[in-house]
């Protein structure tokens, strides 16, 4: 909902409203009785999406629900508001920027202007480029300094640079050229870098540095840089070397010529694509190096169909939609804080830490649009992990816990691993069963009579029912394809940013800005200016200054110790 000062606000507008009245209808009932009670409920909250099926029918909805919640869509102008992305609009109100991650992968190659000139010949150069450097790599025409073939790639970029080509990486491990290692260096921890570098035996005759920075002034990233370049020369290279063994990915070419790569070793893109919806573009160049850009091409494919669905499907069958609109549900009339991804696939494992930062960053905001302050809560804490893992370790808080939290269960029906039928039986079993227990719980009287099957003694079974007694009623989304290839898994990043797009037009935030991000990249320079002269500086808090000065301490007696 575009918002002026006259136009009711999003908690008071009618939509809304309704919604808090049909919350406090329902909220107690059991979606076990809503199961009995209706026995197409599964048909009836299920989508198809190609080989991806969504099933959203273990959610505390009931159809009348979903009307609420789209006519909340609707008064929001999500329709209206996700055309304007498609088309370049500067979306990015505080930026003044489009969010064009879509253009990226417009395999119609329909027209898409920004300022007035169609952006799409410069993707398809930039991916022309991409394809014949890679190739060269990968059939080993590209040849290091001492003439030897490419071995390991090394990414160095840090978030939005990092997350989401390591993620597709990892999920596409099956698809990897297989003399090519790909390996992501991030934190300016030196640790880091060592156990790359050092501790996987890279060999610099036979390593490319793929550096991945939008802005190519984020410090950890040149930081990292400049340690590979000196761990290159070292070894016995030099500078004019250095072409043959660098690459940048930037939209400064400036700053990649001062850092000594060469402007014709650089991959473009623009100001257009936000960091963390940035692996469509050349920020991709480490997937198209380990894949192929075959496969890269699939990648982009299943996520322009995905962004096909979602501007043409009606809202009530449109999975980004619903995805959104349940989202709502649950963090703006339940409260609930947190939402979980939880991938039972090895290969997916990256996934909900990339999501963290594509959902986090994108609508973890207090202002809305126009800056003004808003009184409802926005973006979920969305965190997970590999959901077989997870219940050996963190569901206990899902099933007993007193917090509600909304899940995504994730699942495919094959896998490209060598296939052990028996592995894969138990793992679906699992995912099976535990969004059927989260919905179903256990009563009291179950677990009773379960005890005493059991035959646990009389005198036990009443002390053990209020530890043993799962209340249930925890909502789920199933998502099931059919085999993770490239073009599913584009089609389920695209699915999850368009989830995000749309609670951050309903809750009428600028979900393409990270002005708490950029405060963390200027934080630290004070701070350093103070470590590296060993001079106090500047006025900090008791704590920050006790900090330091307890690090120094540290830091001089582990010198004085090393002499
Ligand atoms: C993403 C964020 C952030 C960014 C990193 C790296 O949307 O802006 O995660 O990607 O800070 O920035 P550079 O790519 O400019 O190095």
């Amino acid at each position: 909902m575009s918002q002026s000062n006259d136009t009711p606000t999003l908690t008071s507008s009618p939509a809304w409203i309704n919604l808090e009245q049909h919350y406090s209808a329902i909220n107690t009932k059991k979606m076990k009785i809503l199961f009995a009670e209706d026995k197409d409920r599964f048909s009836k909250f299920s989508l198809h999406f190609e080989s991806i099926l969504f099933d959203y029918s273990k959610n505390r909805i009931t159809k009348e629900t979903m009307q609420h919640l789209l006519s909340l869509a609707k008064q929001c102008n999500v329709t209206q508001w996700r055309d304007k992305m498609f088309s370049g609009e500067k979306i990015n109100n505080t930026e003044g920027r489009a969010a064009l991650h879509t253009a990226l992968r417009n395999r119609s190659n329909t027209p898409v202007y920004v300022d007035g000139i169609d952006v799409m010949p410069k993707v398809q150069a930039v991916l022309d480029k991409m394809e014949t450097f890679a190739r060269k790599v990968r059939q080993g025409d590209w040849k290091g300094y001492t003439g030897e073939r490419i071995t390991d790639i090394v990414n160095i970029g840090i978030g939005g640079s990092d997350l989401g080509p390591k993620m597709v990486c990892r999920a596409l491990t099956q698809y990897h050229h297989e003399r090519l290692n790909i390996h992501f260096l991030s934190n300016v921890d030196s640790s880091h870098a060592e156990s790359i570098l050092k501790g996987e035996e890279l060999n610099p005759e036979t390593t490319l540095f793929v550096v991945a920075s939008k802005t190519f002034t984020t410090q950890e990233t040149l930081r990292n840089a400049l340690t590979a370049k000196k761990w290159f020369l070292d070894w016995g290279a030099t500078e004019k070397d250095v072409a043959k063994h660098f690459v940048a990915i930037s939209t400064n070419k400036k700053e990649v010529t001062a850092f000594g790569i060469d402007p014709d070793n650089m991959f473009e893109f623009w100001d257009w694509v936000g960091g963390r919806y940035s692996l469509w573009s050349a920020i991709g160049l480490s997937i198209v190096l380990a894949v192929g850009m075959k496969h890269f091409i699939e990648l982009l494919e299943g996520a322009h169909a995905m962004d096909q669905h979602f501007q043409e499907a009606p809202l009530e069958k449109n999975i980004p939609v619903i995805m959104g609109l349940l989202g709502i549900w649950y963090n703006n009339f339940f409260k609930a804080e947190s939402s979980a991804v939880l991938p039972y696939d090895y290969y997916l494992r990256e996934f909900p830490a990339y999501l963290e930062q594509a959902d986090m960053e994108s609508n973890g905001k207090s202002v809305d649009r126009e800056g003004r302050r808003i009184d409802y809560s926005t973006g979920s804490i969305v965190w997970g992990a590999e959901g077989n893992n997870g219940q050996h370790a963190f569901y206990q808080l899902i099933h007993q816990g007193t917090k509600l939290i909304p899940t995504d269960f994730i699942i495919g029906a094959t896998t490209h691993a060598t296939c052990n039928q028996h592995h894969r039986n138990i793992l679906v079993s699992n995912f099976l069963a535990q969004t059927e227990a989260l919905m179903i719980g256990r009563s009291q009287e179950e677990t009773r009579q379960q005890l005493k099957a059991a035959g646990v003694k009389l005198k036990d079974v009443e002390e053990r029912i209020p530890h043993m007694e799962f209340e249930g009623n925890q909502p789920s989304n199933s998502i099931i394809f059919k085999e993770l290839t490239p073009r599913t898994l584009g089609s389920l990043i695209a699915m999850y940013e368009h989830k995000i797009f749309v609670q951050g037009i309903i809750w009428n935030l600028n979900s393409y800005d990270q002005w708490g991000v950029e405060l963390g990249k200027h934080l630290t320079e004070k701070v350093l200016e103070e470590l590296e002269s060993g001079n106090d500086i500047y006025q900090h808090d008791s704590s920050t200054k006790g900090l330091l000065e307890q690090y120094r301490t540290f830091r001089n007696e582990t010198k004085r110790g090393q002499k």
